[in-house]
């Protein structure tokens, strides 16, 4: 039987454990990559672990997502974690380099390897034909120390490309088409992998774009084929020594299969609030844009900026609409500078700002009240631009700069503009903005550690009995900006938990923190998918400082449901979906003989008042079950490493 292109990479990095669907496997991790909003949880950990280098043969620090400076705040953390980097062997990439995923991309990622960073777009990565994951914070830490991962095997979806894109159409479009058929739940437990004739027509970016947003799938991760074109653009990053021609065996077995006709498909856009909340940009028709920002992790590369310039050239930039454009990195930015496409920007009316993530985490450049913002992004969650009745929606590049010009939301294919072709260009090697650890000397370089940077709550054993008001009642679909939300007022404090927990909650539910201090020990109900989203351990240790003990759920995104058990959070799953509408708000529960229950699989609770008793699945692996007992991740290493 021929064998998935993702499970040869597994093989190939295999530690521990058997490729069968559902089992727990431990994999070689061969790169890192942290972002400095995850990051400094990260380096806390990693300090915590007294490790001397990272075990990876590669590993990168960041810094991308906090870049504004409006305090003290976000430079210390930048001075933390170039600190602590230089001690373990981390390479630094400093504020302005870029964004992390496309830097990664342009100067690092290999065919063929494994990633893990601590950015739920990690794997961007896949588009170069890696196992690129994204995970909490702290399992990136251990895989730093240890060079290694474990997760359940994931099933294999074949999504089958045919055809070629017309112009108008781009990459944004392929994958919003699948997030439309699969849903943003549609991908948990599976990688998604790219096959037939019409990957050949789509570049390393365009690949990039498409692995990038597998993360609102909720998928593991996503991969493409290494092919002719891994090789061209492995050769115009000067990298061409570092391809590895790699598929997937032409007898290849999925679980399941969907196919694209990608020369029949349209603009796209995703509707507030949600990205799969997909529909044709002609059926949604021509709505009035107040604000375009074109950027971000998903697309911001060399050929979409070059297409928004060549869009842009000669024409002006409508007098009600904001653009903003962040280039994905310094090298694309100076090279646009070189060749002229920087001037046609800033000559149409666009507001360029730095290579930074910038307004897809609302670090800046929120929309007017009430506005339509049209954005080259991955997420449109409700309020994440910093402004909570504005309307996000996701579109192309192509898409958003005919817009911007039009002023209101426009079909590229029905503009009677033509679109040029893009030539791809080469770049001179630049690492100008990298810091090498050089040495890696832990004992002689001192961890900077600034005013803003507080030591993370930990968590203790678990009781034999487990008392918890139910402090919040939530819908489906909840994301991680929900728990924890980022912007520019929060942003500052990913180092400092006990600041950041008075937010938690907040847009959804502003008596939230107050409520949980109140009870002192808390649960939390949800529904569907309950955690989708960001990677932020912040969603999981911001809760675990409020007391909060468990979380029972009709299903629960994997990085959220990971970062919970790391925090010796229970994350347990109704077994009668039910039950959801039994357990109200202020409800007292109890789980009793919790320490022998959370072994079996099955988890009794308890409502104090009533005496119902709700059965909850737990489906915790091994190292789980010694996570939630010893009160998280870093107790376990520790109780183990005494053993
Ligand atoms: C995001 O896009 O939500 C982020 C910000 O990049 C997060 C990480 C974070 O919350 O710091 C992610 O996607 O993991
Ligand atoms: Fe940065 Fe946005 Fe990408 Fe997250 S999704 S890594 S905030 S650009």
């Amino acid at each position: 039987m021929g064998k998935t292109l993702a499970y040869k990479i597994l093989e190939a990095h295999l530690v521990e454990g058997n490729l069968v669907p559902g089992e727990e496997i431990k994999i070689r991790i061969d790169q890192t990559l942290t972002q400095d909003s995850t990051g400094t949880m990260v380096y806390l950990q990693l300090e915590a672990m007294d490790v001397e280098k990272v075990k990876t043969e590669l590993s990168v620090a960041y810094i991308d997502h906090n870049t504004l400076q409006t305090g003290f705040e976000n430079a210390d953390d930048h001075a933390f974690i170039k600190s602590v980097a230089k001690r373990h062997g981390v390479l630094f990439s400093k504020p302005g380099n870029g964004i992390c995923h496309q830097l990664h991309l342009e100067n690092y990622g290999i065919p063929g390897k494994t990633l893990l960073g601590s950015d739920s777009h990690t794997p961007t990565g896949g588009g170069l034909g890696m196992i690129a994951i994204g995970a909490g914070g702290l399992d990136v830490a251990v895989a730093m120390a240890q060079g290694t991962y474990s997760l359940p095997v994931p099933k294999v979806v074949n999504v089958k490309l045919t055809g070629k894109l017309r112009p108008w159409v781009s990459a944004k479009d392929v994958i919003l088409c699948v997030l439309k058929h699969l849903t943003v739940k549609g991908g948990v437990g599976k990688i998604i992998e790219y096959t037939g004739d019409g990957v050949m027509a789509l570049s390393v970016t365009d690949r990039a774009t498409i692995t990038n947003m597998g993360a609102e799938l909720g998928a593991t991760t996503s991969v493409f084929p290494s092919d002719e074109n891994t090789r061209a653009y492995l050769k115009q990053e000067g990298r061409e020594k570092d391809y590895v021609p790699l598929s997937a065996d032409p007898d290849a077995v999925y679980d399941e299969e969907l196919t694209i006709d990608l020369s029949t498909l349209e603009p796209l856009a995703a509707m507030p609030h949600s990205p799969d909340n997909v529909d044709t940009v002609k059926n949604i028709g021509g709505i009035k844009v107040d604000q375009v920002a074109i950027g971000s992790c998903t697309n911001s590369s060399y050929t979409d900026l070059m297409k928004v310039a060549s869009i842009l050239k000669g024409n002006k930039v409508h007098p009600d609409v904001s653009l903003v454009i962040a280039p994905g990195s310094a090298k694309i930015l100076a090279k646009m500078a070189e060749n002229g496409a920087l001037a046609d920007l800033i000559s149409a009316g666009a507001r360029v700002i730095e290579c930074a993530c910038g307004p897809c985490i609302g670090m800046g450049q929120s929309p007017k009240s009430g506005a339509v913002s049209l954005r080259t992004f991955n997420r449109n969650f409700k309020g994440r631009s910093g402004t909570l009745d504005a309307g996000v929606y996701l579109v192309s590049p192509e898409t958003a700069a005919i817009s911007a010009i039009r002023g209101v939301l426009t079909d590229g294919m029905t503009s009677g503009v033509v679109l040029p072709e893009i030539a791809p260009c080469d770049f001179t090697p630049n690492d100008n903005f990298i810091v090498y650890p050089e040495g890696c000397d832990t004992k002689n370089t001192a961890v900077e550690m600034g005013p803003n940077i507080k030591p993370f709550p930990r968590n203790v054993k678990l009781p034999d009995t487990v008392e918890a008001k139910v402090v919040l009642h939530a819908g489906d679909n909840i994301t991680t900006d929900d728990i924890m939300p980022s912007d520019s007022r929060m942003l500052p404090y990913r180092s400092n938990v006990p600041h950041l927990a008075n937010y938690c909650f907040e847009k959804i539910d502003s008596g939230f923190s107050e409520r949980c201090k109140k009870a002192g020990k808390c649960a939390i109900i949800g529904g569907e998918n309950y955690g989708q989203g960001s990677s932020r351990e912040h969603a999981a240790l911001a809760p675990l400082y409020l007391g909060v003990k468990f979380v029972i759920a009709k299903s629960f995104a994997r990085i959220h449901r990971a970062n919970l058990i790391n925090s010796g959070i229970m994350p347990l799953v109704f077994a009668d979906p039910a039950d959801y509408d039994a357990l109200a708000l202020g409800a007292d529960l109890v789980i009793e003989n919790a320490r022998e229950q959370v072994a079996t699989g099955e988890v009794i609770v308890k409502d104090a008042a009533s005496g119902k008793e709700i059965r909850t699945i737990t489906n915790f692996s091994e190292p789980d079950v010694n996570m939630i007992l010893n009160g998280g991740k870093i107790n376990s290493i520790k109780a183990a490493a005494k053993a």
